[in-house]
């Protein structure tokens, strides 16, 4: 198999690697810490490769970022008046696209193409020559999210926390828009980054919907697609980290679901029941602005290793059984509408996925991304 893409975080995984002829195991270990084992045989099943980031690999990976957060944006200014660097043609696309790729049977597909063509900008206009890196969620809810390598603010990290506000009584409440409330305690941050190679990042866009403790949702007044600066908060959260995106309740989601249905519920949590699910439980143990607004979040930088960590997920649970869950009765289900509202068609082979500004202007099928080495895609997880 040739591959032109690694996608690793080296110091996330721990130096033991395991056999892909270990056997698989069957259901996840309640002990966080053999699940993490069991996360280690599931991944090298997918995979048959190995690789690791050294802190300078880690540090050419943020500057390319910087570097495409320092290049003119794509997007026409009548559409997106804030989208002001090539970076922001990322943010600008999700955020115009939010209600047709979560809740859907394209989150997926739809995931994994953005990520590759992010990761393809940083290389093709940013000269990196790296791989792109995931944020194993496993590791952070066991060490603490500031002593881990993605999160302690050292300038091989994705800088830090936020400084801390007082938000003394407050928490978190999603739902709205008809769906149940679900609370969500704060974290130790919640002001602007002070460390790491972001610190000095600007978020130009949004917000759209941004949850901020205290039962508030914020939405920028111009609209969400316009220019908008400010600094990037934080407010890391590790009660989330360890009550949703445990190492268990990552394998759990990859042994359990039997369908693509049940898996991406899993994953993104069922209305309802106040679970937020491993993709939830990421995007909302980062917290802050823009980690809390669906629509925004990729505004922060380390959405793309959160991402990239359900990308995974996804390539380890399709390869348990790749003939039905990459090309048959189990590999797509779902509409093209945020929990099918308004009602939509379901998703197919054949539904289009356009990445609007952001990419090469090329457009694909979900049936063209449903293997990470075929199609436009040519990667393995180690
Ligand atoms: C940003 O781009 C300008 C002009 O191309 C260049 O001079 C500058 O060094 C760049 N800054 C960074 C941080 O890459
Ligand atoms: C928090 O709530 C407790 C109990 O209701 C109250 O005594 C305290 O004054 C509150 N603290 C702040 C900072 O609002
Ligand atoms: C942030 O900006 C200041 C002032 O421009 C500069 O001195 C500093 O090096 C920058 N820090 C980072 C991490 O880029
Ligand atoms: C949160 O705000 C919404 C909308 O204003 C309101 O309907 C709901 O009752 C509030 N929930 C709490 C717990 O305050
Ligand atoms: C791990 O996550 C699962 C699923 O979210 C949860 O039920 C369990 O309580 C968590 N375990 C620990 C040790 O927090
Ligand atoms: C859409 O999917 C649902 C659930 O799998 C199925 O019952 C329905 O027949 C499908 N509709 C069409 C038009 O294919
Ligand atoms: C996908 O896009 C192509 C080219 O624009 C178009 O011909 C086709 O009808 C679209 N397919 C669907 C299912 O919308
Ligand atoms: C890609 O799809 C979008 C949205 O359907 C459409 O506006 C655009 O023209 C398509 N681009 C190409 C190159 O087919
Ligand atoms: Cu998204």
């Amino acid at each position: 198999m040739k591959t032109t893409s690694i996608l690793a975080f080296a110091a996330l995984l721990a130096s033991a690697q395991a056999s892909p002829h270990d056997p698989l195991p069957k259901s996840a270990s309640s002990d966080t810490s053999i699940a993490q084992e069991q996360l280690k045989i599931l991944v090298s099943h997918a995979t048959y490769a190995w690789s690791t980031l050294s802190p300078r690999e880690r540090i050419a990976y943020t500057d390319a970022v910087l570097c495409l957060q320092n290049k003119t944006a794509k997007s026409p200014a009548s559409w997106a008046p804030g989208a002001k660097s090539r970076y922001d043609d990322w943010v600008a696309t999700h955020i115009d696209q939010t209600l047709q790729i979560h809740y859907t049977g394209n989150f997926l597909g739809w995931h994994r193409y953005f990520l590759w063509e992010y990761e393809q900008a940083l290389r093709n206009e940013c000269g990196y020559q790296g791989t792109q890196p995931y944020w194993n969620w496993g590791l952070s809810a066991a060490s603490g999210m500031e002593k881990s390598p993605v999160w302690d603010g050292s300038k091989t990290s994705m800088s830090g926390n936020g400084a801390h506000i007082d938000q003394t009584n407050l928490s978190v409440v999603l739902g709205g828009n008809g769906l149940p409330e679900i609370y969500l305690p704060v974290g130790t941050g919640g002001g602007c980054i002070t460390t790491g190679p972001f610190k000095n990042m600007t978020v130009n866009l949004g917000p759209a919907a941004l949850t901020i403790p205290g039962n508030i949702t914020s939405i920028s007044p111009s609209g969400p697609l316009s220019y908008n600066p400010r600094c990037l908060k934080r407010d890391l959260t590790d009660e989330i980290n360890t009550r949703f995106a445990n190492s268990t309740a990552i394998v759990d989601n990859i042994l359990s679901p039997q369908n693509v249905y049940d898996f991406q519920m899993q994953m993104q949590g069922i209305p309802g029941t106040g679970i937020i699910g491993i993709h939830g439980g990421g995007h909302y143990a980062m917290g802050g602005d823009p980690g809390r607004d669906v629509f925004t979040s990729p505004g922060d930088p380390a959405f793309y290793l959160h991402h990239s960590m359900i990308d995974l997920v996804w390539t380890a649970w399709q390869m348990l059984d790749p003939e039905n869950r990459i090309y048959g009765k189990d590999a797509i289900m779902g509409t093209n509408t945020f929990l099918n509202t308004p009602p939509s068609e379901n998703t197919t082979r054949e539904t289009n996925i356009s990445i609007g500004w952001a990419g090469r202007g090329k457009n694909v099928t979900m049936g063209d991304v449903m293997s990470t080495v075929e199609g436009p895609f040519c990667y393995v997880y180690a």
